[in-house]
């Protein structure tokens, strides 16, 4: 064994925390993108019968509740984030109809359906703003308009600031009609609801009842640190942000990080919106009975921030603010010790009497098991799974799904539409977003069409559900096998003792007092390591392994002696001490 760069031992104690009965507690969440997970009727496209279908499914791998990517009315420009109306079901997707059926049977089931808010913009399909444009007095100021201003010496109009989209070039964009421009932080067809307008923010609140009332558990919201931009009232006019100066990392004008987004990310009114929801939902709970309502929120945004949205001490806010540290700062080449020091960071900083939790994959991003590596996709999900608090799973990540190759001609995601053939790639979000690998039957049995709206991975025929459930060992077994482990007390309420061996191994214990001891071992490296892990933890000797990776030598139930513990390349096992 190489010598250890030691790390001290941390023990993070978490008793007093994981005590509530509610149905969310170390819940086991599953992101499911709707147009690629199941097409019931044949044209290529997901859709809401789909998802019905299989809910049974995932019930069965042990999901708490699932949050679908936006199914309401849209134009389909950043498929679903752009909504034409709220209060639709998307036409492709079924009716509202299919969305009662789809809730009643998550009841019958028993899996909580969770829906993705977007709250910071519309399609410019949508009423509201075709009414906007027309300058109607009920929604003249529903979205964010401006003359601009006029180029000194050119005497030609200009946008109103420097402000530069989220997918790229001037985030203002000329109307001919109302002869204005709109601000759109997005893709221009989405322009930015005006947050100022206190019937936006009545409507917005509308629009959380109505599927409230319908029957939903809780809300997924998209996108929060957009919502506001500086008050206009407070300055002549919009101030440019300043430029970031990175040469080497962002020298193209038009790109988002070339300034720095003082103006419109972030602003202090956005985390009172937040809160403002959060009463909403605990109100329509208090007077409509039933079980908690439950809100998730992304916000990639400073550390400090996402923890603010936890609450502020007095008012509470999400409950589950997505840790993007983690997703943002641990990758392939991250050492054991940055793993360590980004969990203890987020636990460390939480709020009392709310959960961590843990996400490293939505239709954002490349696939886990791209970005890790195959090896390493079970690896990767023992950590998810057994760290304390919520786990947040894309779906395909219990597969091992990886990436799939799209051409330009095939790529549809606009961020990657808005360059050229030569680095569409790195920026397109097309290759997560492919169809769901149910089985080796044609189009992965994801269809009966004879296309689908984005290509099937060619593992397909090898790497599917049906396949995974059948085998003896596969992804799948493992992520079963790791959802019920979450149910045992020593996971639901254990304290976490956690540290880094050396760069590339660590090792951490769950354990609520008077219940099981269970030991993980992650080694991310490339060699075998031999540990004896008595020294860390009391262990006897013997243990047993509970799972570990397909790559492992070892085999789920066998007694090892853990004195001598070998640790596989890229390999994590789960171990419980034998009395
Ligand atoms: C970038 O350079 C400009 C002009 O030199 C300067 O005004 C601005 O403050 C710089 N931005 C940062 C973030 O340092
Ligand atoms: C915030 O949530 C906690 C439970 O997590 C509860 O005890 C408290 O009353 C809530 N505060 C408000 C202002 O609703
Ligand atoms: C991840 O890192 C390993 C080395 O630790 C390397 O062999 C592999 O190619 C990397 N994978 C990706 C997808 O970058
Ligand atoms: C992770 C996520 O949901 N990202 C979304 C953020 O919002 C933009 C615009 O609504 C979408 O394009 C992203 O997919
Ligand atoms: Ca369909
Ligand atoms: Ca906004």
């Amino acid at each position: 064994m190489r010598p250890h760069t030691v790390v001290a031992l941390v023990v993070i104690s978490l008793i007093g925390l994981g005590q509530g009965s509610e149905w969310y507690d170390s819940g086991n969440y599953y992101q499911i993108y709707p147009r690629s997970f199941r097409d019931s009727d044949g044209d290529g496209i997901g859709d809401l019968n789909g998802v019905t279908e299989k809910l049974q499914y995932l019930k069965d791998i042990g999901f708490t509740a699932t949050w679908l990517s936006p199914i309401f009315k849209s134009p389909m420009v950043d498929f679903g984030y752009d909504i034409a109306d709220f209060y639709t079901i998307h036409p492709e997707y079924g009716t509202m109809e299919d969305f009662e059926r789809l809730i009643a049977k998550a009841k019958e089931v028993g899996i909580k359906i969770i829906l993705d808010f977007v709250p910071n913009h519309t399609s410019d399909q949508s009423e509201w703003f075709t009414k906007s444009v027309d300058s109607d007095p009920d929604y003249k100021d529903f979205y964010i308009w401006h003359d601009g201003k006029i180029n000194e010496e050119t005497g030609e109009r200009e946008p109103p600031s420097n402000w530069i989209s989220e997918f790229r070039y001037s985030a203002w964009q000329w109307n001919d009609v109302r002869e204005q421009y709109y601000l759109h932080q997005f893709e221009y067809r989405q322009p930015d609801l005006n947050y100022r307008n206190p019937a936006v923010v009545n409507e917005m609140k509308n629009v959380i009842r109505f599927w409230l009332a319908k029957g939903v558990s809780g809300f997924r919201i998209d996108a929060i640190p957009y919502l506001f931009e500086v008050d206009l009232d407070r300055y002549n006019q919009y101030p440019d942000e300043p430029l970031t100066n990175d040469t080497e990392a962002c020298p193209d004008p038009d790109d988002h990080c070339y300034t720095q987004h003082i103006y419109t990310q972030d602003q202090p009114e956005t985390l009172d919106m937040v809160y403002q929801w959060r009463t909403l939902v605990d109100e329509f709970q208090e007077e409509y009975g039933g079980d908690k309502r439950l809100l998730m929120t992304e916000a990639y945004t400073s550390f400090d921030n996402m923890i603010k949205y936890y609450g502020d001490g007095v008012r509470n806010g999400s409950h589950i603010p997505f840790n993007f540290d983690f997703l943002s700062n641990i990758n392939n080449a991250s050492k054991a010790g940055d793993y360590v020091e980004h969990i203890e960071k987020w636990i460390n900083s939480m709020p009392e009497g709310v959960y961590a939790n843990w996400v490293l994959g939505n239709h954002d991003n490349k696939r886990v098991a791209s970005r890790f590596g195959v090896q390493r996709t079970d690896l990767i999900n023992i950590l998810l799974q057994t760290l304390p608090g919520h786990a947040v799973t894309y779906n395909g990540e219990e597969l091992g799904m990886t990436d799939v190759w799209i051409s330009w001609e095939d790529t549809v995601d606009p961020p990657a539409c808005n360059t050229d053939p030569d680095s569409y790639y790195d920026r397109s979000r097309d290759p997560a977003r492919t169809p769901y690998q149910w089985d080796a039957s044609s189009l992965t049995g994801f269809t009966s069409a004879d296309h689908t709206w984005l290509p099937v991975a060619e593992d397909y025929k090898t790497n599917n559900a049906l396949q995974q459930l059948r085998a003896p060992r596969s992804h799948l077994q493992i992520f079963k096998k790791l959802v019920r482990l979450r149910k045992e007390t020593s996971f639901r309420q254990g304290a976490l003792s956690i540290q880094a061996l050396d760069d590339d191994v660590i090792i951490y214990s769950r354990q609520k007092e008077g219940s099981d001891l269970y030991v993980v071992v992650l080694n991310l490296g490339d060699s075998s390591k031999t540990i004896d892990l008595t020294k860390y933890y009391s262990l006897g000797s013997e243990a047993e392994i509970i799972t570990t990776s397909l790559n492992s030598q070892y085999i789920d139930g066998e007694i090892i002696n853990p004195s001598s513990f070998i640790a596989n390349a890229y390999v994590g096992t789960v171990l419980v001490a034998v009395n």
